[in-house]
């Protein structure tokens, strides 16, 4: 029997044609990509640029595979930074080495070297994507990361007829390096980007860029399935499609209760699959697909809007021409205001877990260790004789518990490995903050941070619930905090400060959203539960760049079990080093 691979992804040929569709019918199978890190002039906005990419393709290639199945992926450096990748929200049980964030579970990968990535797909299935994880390279360095179902499982809802990859960007007609770089040694804020992309391209409302312009083609009364990715770097995005209503089936590669509406919120490093039904009978028109900054900070930001076109195929032996389609009425849909938070309140109210028989919801129900979080900006003094860019003359800087998390300059899982741990790094994060305050009243008057390098160190199999805490230092904020090794259940949230009398009565333990990255609302908090069932060094982060590269990170380790298969295996040979 020939079996169809795979309901065939409409991308533009042109994106991704260098990538070549393994088998597709197994699961449980080896499957190997080659990335090669090399350079590439890439134009956008009239500006070219020579930028990082893999294998000379912006975005990335995507990786498709099947639940169960190995991952090889060999990265080769051939550029001037030093390169390490993501597998964003890939699991990694057992595997923490395969993980990606430079100086926490690998050194990074210098020029003219490589290591082969080598993880199970295992017990996850749905959208993710892979990025660079050092310094700002993923600005350049991203693409998705396809997990489908095992042979012969089906999707919980409609089968779509096609499938459609939607990778949300963020284009600097700089070198993104040289932003960040800036920004770090004078102490203020990056320059804003130019504009946004879908699949790499910015659409018709910026200058020079109309031919770049993402094209949805569809065909009446078919349902589609969008797996949208935001990889842009600093800016969670709304994002709507005219007069198409879309169904939100499936967050953060977790299938959640399906429900309509018409514009999703989705932060960077989340990412959520909607279904789309299109129009019965061939429309007349062209509909704008959308996405806009929705912004809660008091920086400067980039407000530009990106925007692809939704088009209906020509119905053979029409009156219609190809040429006519372009005359067609284009419609726009309208995106909440860049501040609508009670529109994000709203919308992320309505995920929740399908938590069915086949999909339950494993909620940890009995807490071992409970944390609490501060997560915001702060200040670091100007290091030089002279006067900084950042609030009141001082360097910018983001903290955890007001610990700003500085990298070390070997692997934290290699110096936890092999007994190393001295001078590296502390095992005693603060389980809450040293100074207890009023999280989201007056701002306080000192702004500084301390900086470390320290982490929570948690016994195999603990149960932990984590309350992170936004501040009002410098401005209420909006944080997407990334976790990776883990999925977790989001509990609660509220605006204010967390009350621990009080709050933890209204948590939802019976089907909370299971995901990797979740926003901490602006002058608010949020309550996560997970189980650390997975061995290794487990970094955590703001998925703002800026913010992480301030310093609002931190690590957790999490100790063997007992059992063999509780227990973090030795690392590849091929493991870079520092
Ligand atoms: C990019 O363009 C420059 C200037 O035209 C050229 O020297 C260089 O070889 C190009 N790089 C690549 C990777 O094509
Ligand atoms: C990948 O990892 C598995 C399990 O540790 C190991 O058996 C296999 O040899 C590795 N493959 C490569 C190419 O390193
Ligand atoms: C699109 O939506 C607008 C606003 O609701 C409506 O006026 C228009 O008729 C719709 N167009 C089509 C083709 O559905
Ligand atoms: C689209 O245009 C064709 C021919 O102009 C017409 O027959 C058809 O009814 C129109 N469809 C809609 C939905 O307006
Ligand atoms: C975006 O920001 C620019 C510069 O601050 C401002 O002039 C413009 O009105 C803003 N646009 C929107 C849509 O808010
Ligand atoms: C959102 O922005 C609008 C216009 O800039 C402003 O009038 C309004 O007060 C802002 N709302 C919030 C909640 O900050
Ligand atoms: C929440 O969203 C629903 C539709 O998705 C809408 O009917 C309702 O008015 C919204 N509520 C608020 C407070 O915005
Ligand atoms: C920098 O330091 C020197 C010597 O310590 C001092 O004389 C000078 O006034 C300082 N400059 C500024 C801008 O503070
Ligand atoms: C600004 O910084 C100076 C020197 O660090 C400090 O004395 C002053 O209180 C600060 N002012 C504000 C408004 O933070
Ligand atoms: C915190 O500050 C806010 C705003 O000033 C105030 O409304 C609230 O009562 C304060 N909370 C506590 C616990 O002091
Ligand atoms: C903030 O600083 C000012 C002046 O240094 C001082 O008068 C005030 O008491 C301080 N406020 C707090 C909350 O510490
Ligand atoms: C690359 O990484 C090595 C090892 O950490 C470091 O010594 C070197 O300075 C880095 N090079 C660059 C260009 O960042
Ligand atoms: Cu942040």
């Amino acid at each position: 029997m020939c079996v169809s691979p795979f309901p065939s992804l409409a991308v533009p040929a042109f994106l991704f044609s260098m990538v070549i569709f393994p088998q597709l019918a197994l699961g449980g199978i080896t499957r190997h990509y080659h990335f090669d890190i090399k350079y590439e002039n890439v134009t956008r906005l009239c500006h070219t640029k020579s930028m990082v990419t893999v294998n000379g393709q912006f975005p990335g290639p995507r990786i498709v595979a099947r639940e169960g199945d190995r991952l090889l992926i060999k990265v080769v450096n051939h550029v001037q930074n030093n390169i390490s990748i993501h597998w964003h929200g890939i699991r990694q049980l057992q595997t923490g080495w395969a993980d990606g964030p430079a100086y926490v579970t690998q050194c990074p990968i210098q020029t003219g070297q490589s290591f082969v990535y080598n993880y199970t797909i295992v017990g996850q299935r749905g959208t993710l994507f892979w990025h660079a994880h050092v310094s700002w390279l993923r600005s350049t360095v991203y693409g998705p990361l396809i997990i489908l179902p095992k042979h012969g499982v089906p999707y919980p809802f409609t089968k779509p007829y096609k499938e459609v990859p939607i990778i949300f960007g963020e284009w600097w007609n700089a070198d993104p390096e040289a932003v960040i770089s800036q920004a770090l040694q004078t102490g203020g804020g990056p320059n804003v980007s130019d504009a946004y992309t879908i699949n790499g391209l910015p659409g018709p409302l910026y200058n020079c860029s109309a031919k770049d312009t993402f094209k949805l083609k569809v065909k009446p009364g078919k349902t589609y399935l969008l797996r949208l990715i935001n990889a842009a770097l600093n800016d969670e995005l709304f994002f709507s499609i005219a007069n198409h209503t879309l169904t939100v089936v499936e967050a953060d590669a977790v299938y959640v209760k399906p429900f309509e509406i018409n514009t999703i919120l989705i932060t960077p490093g989340q990412t959520t699959n909607v279904l789309i039904k299109t129009k019965s009978h061939y429309p007349n028109a062209t509909f704008f697909v959308t996405a806009r900054p929705y912004v809660t900070g008091l920086g400067t930001f980039d407000n530009s809007t990106v925007a692809g076109i939704l088009e209906y195929e020509v119905p053979t032996n029409s009156l219609h021409s190809a040429a006519s389609v372009k005359k067609l009425p284009l419609f726009k849909p309208i995106l909440p205001a860049l501040n609508d938070t009670s529109f994000a309140t709203n919308f992320t109210s309505k995920l929740r877990s399908l938590a069915s028989a086949k999909f339950p919801a494993n909620v940890p129900q009995k807490v071992d260790r409970h944390f609490f979080f501060t997560v915001g900006l702060g200040t670091n003094p100007c290091q030089k004789n002279q006067t900084c860019q950042g609030p009141n003359g001082t360097m910018f800087a983001a903290s955890v518990n007001n610990i700003s998390f500085t990298l070390p300059t070997t692997a934290l899982l290699q110096a936890h490995f092999f007994g190393q741990s001295q001078g590296v790094y502390s095992p005693y994060f603060p389980s809450s903050p040293f100074i207890p305050f009023n999280y989201t009243g007056t701002p306080l008057n000192n702004t500084m941070v301390g900086d470390g390098t320290e982490l929570v160190v948690l016994p195999f199999n603990t149960s932990v619930e984590l309350v992170m805490q936004d501040t009002s230092i410098l401005g209420a904020e909006s944080h997407p905090l990334h976790l990776h090794g883990f999925n977790f259940f989001v509990v609660g949230q509220g605006f204010g400060n967390f009350d621990p009398n009080k709050d933890p009565a209204k948590f939802n333990l019976v089907d909370p959203v299971e995901r990797n990255t979740v926003g901490v609302p602006s002058g608010g908090w949020v309550a996560i539960r997970f189980r650390a069932d997975n061995p290794g060094v487990w970094f955590m982060h703001c998925h703002l760049e800026i913010h992480t590269s301030w310093g609002l990170k931190m690590a957790w380790l999490v100790l063997d079990g007992k059992l063999p298969n509780q227990k973090l295996l030795p690392p590849p040979k091929d493991l870079p080093k520092c």
